[in-house]
C-alpha cells in the first residue's frame, strides 16, 4: 500500500511529509523530505539492499534464459531494434545483451568526439517518433547532442515491461545447432560478465552461461576489441567463407546499403548496423546516424517477419 503523503507548501521551501500511519511500509518511523537540514531517510538494514538488487537480478537470469529475442549490442543499431521491436510485440521478451557498463555504443558523440549528431532524411522520422528536437538543415538535421538521442531511446526501451538489459555482459559464443533441414542455424548466445571475458588469459577455465531464443539480432558494431563479434565466430565456424571487411568512407552509398542489406545472414541470425559492413564489404559512412537506425528498424522487421511466418 502507498503511504499517505500530506504536501505542506511553506514561503521558502516545500516539505512533504509522509504520514506515520502506514506502520508497514514506514516501519513506524518518519521520513521527510526537508532541505533546510531535517531531510530523514526511512531506516534501512544494509542486507536488504543487496537482496532487492541479487532476486531481481537473478529471476530475471532465470526468466530469460529463455528469450525470444537476443539483441546483442546496445549502440545505435541495437537500440533503434530494440525500440521498435519492443513497441510493435509487447508480447516479445526481447533481451539486450551489452559488453559494457555504459549501453549506447559509439552514439555518446557525434564525430571526432563533438556533440552534435547528423542525420539524414528520412530517419528524422525515428527522431519524431522518439520526440527527440533538431534543427533542419534539408537534406538532414541536426540533433544537438548525440546523448540526448541514446538516453531518450535508452529511457524509451528500458521502460518497455517486456525489455531486459543486461549490461557488463559479453557476447562469447552463439549456439549453432542444425535445424530439421541439416541447415546450420543460430539459437542462443553464450554469455559471461565482461570483467570476466576480458580475463580468461588470466585465469583457469571460467564457464559462461547460455540464453537460448529464435532470434537473434547481432548489432556490435565494427571490428575492434569487441566489435563484429557474430560476424567474426561465423568465419571461425565456418559458417561464412571470409570477412568482406568495412570499405572506406562514402556516405551515399554506406547508408542505404546498411539499410537495405540489413537481414537474416544465416537462419536464426540477423545482422544490422557496422558489422554487416563488416559481413558484407559496405561501406563506412562516418558521423551520420540515420543509417543505423533506419538498420536497427529493419532489423525488427526481419524479426517480426521471423515470428508470423
Ligand atoms: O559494446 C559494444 C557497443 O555498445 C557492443 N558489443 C560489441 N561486442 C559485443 C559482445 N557482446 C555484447 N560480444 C557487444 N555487446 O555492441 C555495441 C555496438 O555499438 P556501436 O555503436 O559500436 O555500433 P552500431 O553499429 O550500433 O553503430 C555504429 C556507429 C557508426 S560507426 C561509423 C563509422 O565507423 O563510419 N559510423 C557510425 C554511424
Amino acid at each position: 500500500m502507498a503511504p499517505s503523503v500530506s504536501v505542506i507548501a511553506q514561503p521558502e521551501h516545500t516539505t512533504i511529509q509522509l504520514a506515520k500511519s502506514n506502520a508497514n511500509s514506514q516501519n513506524g518511523q518518519d521520513v521527510l523530505e526537508d532541505y533546510t537540514g531535517n531531510y530523514q531517510f526511512a531506516h534501512i538494514e544494509e542486507a536488504q539492499v543487496s537482496r532487492a538488487m541479487i532476486k531481481r537480478y537473478f529471476n530475471t537470469m532465470y526468466e530469460r534464459a529463455v528469450s525470444d529475442v537476443v539483441i546483442i549490442g546496445a549502440g545505435s543499431a541495437g537500440l533503434s531494434c530494440a525500440y521498435h521491436l519492443g513497441k510493435t510485440r509487447p508480447d516479445l521478451k526481447i533481451t539486450i545483451i551489452e559488453a559494457n557498463v555504459a549501453p549506447g555504443g559509439g552514439a555518446w558523440l557525434g564525430g571526432q568526439l563533438m556533440t552534435p549528431m547528423v542525420v539524414r532524411k528520412p530517419a528524422n522520422r525515428f527522431l519524431d517518433e522518439l520526440n527527440v528536437p533538431y534543427e533542419d538543415e534539408g537534406p538532414f538535421v541536426v540533433v544537438k547532442h548525440a546523448a540526448l538521442f541514446t538516453s531518450t531511446i535508452l529511457s524509451k526501451v528500458l521502460a518497455m515491461p517486456n525489455i531486459v538489459m543486461m549490461n557488463a555482459t559479453a557476447v562469447e559464443d552463439l549456439i549453432i545447432r542444425e535445424d530439421f533441414q541439416g541447415k546450420q542455424r543460430v539459437a542462443g548466445v553464450v554469455t559471461n560478465w565482461t570483467l570476466v571475458a576480458l580475463n580468461h588469459d588470466t585465469q583457469s577455465c571460467m564457464d559462461p552461461n547460455v540464453i537460448t531464443a529464435p532470434v537473434i539480432v547481432t548489432a556490435t558494431g565494427h571490428d575492434g576489441p569487441m566489435g563484429a563479434f557474430s560476424a567474426k565466430r561465423m568465419v571461425s565456424a565456418g559458417l561464412l567463407k571470409e570477412l568482406g571487411n568495412m570499405r572506406g568512407l562514402d556516405m551515399n552509398r554506406s547508408e542505404p546499403a546498411i539499410v537495405n542489406g540489413t537481414r537474416e545472414v544465416i537462419p536464426g541470425l540477423i545482422m544490422a548496423g557496422m558489422e554487416l559492413s563488416e559481413h558484407d564489404g559496405a561501406n563506412r559512412m562516418g558521423p551520420t546516424f540515420g543509417g543505423m537506425m533506419g538498420s536497427g528498424i529493419k532489423a525488427a522487421v526481419e524479426a517480426l517477419r521471423i515470428f508470423e511466418s
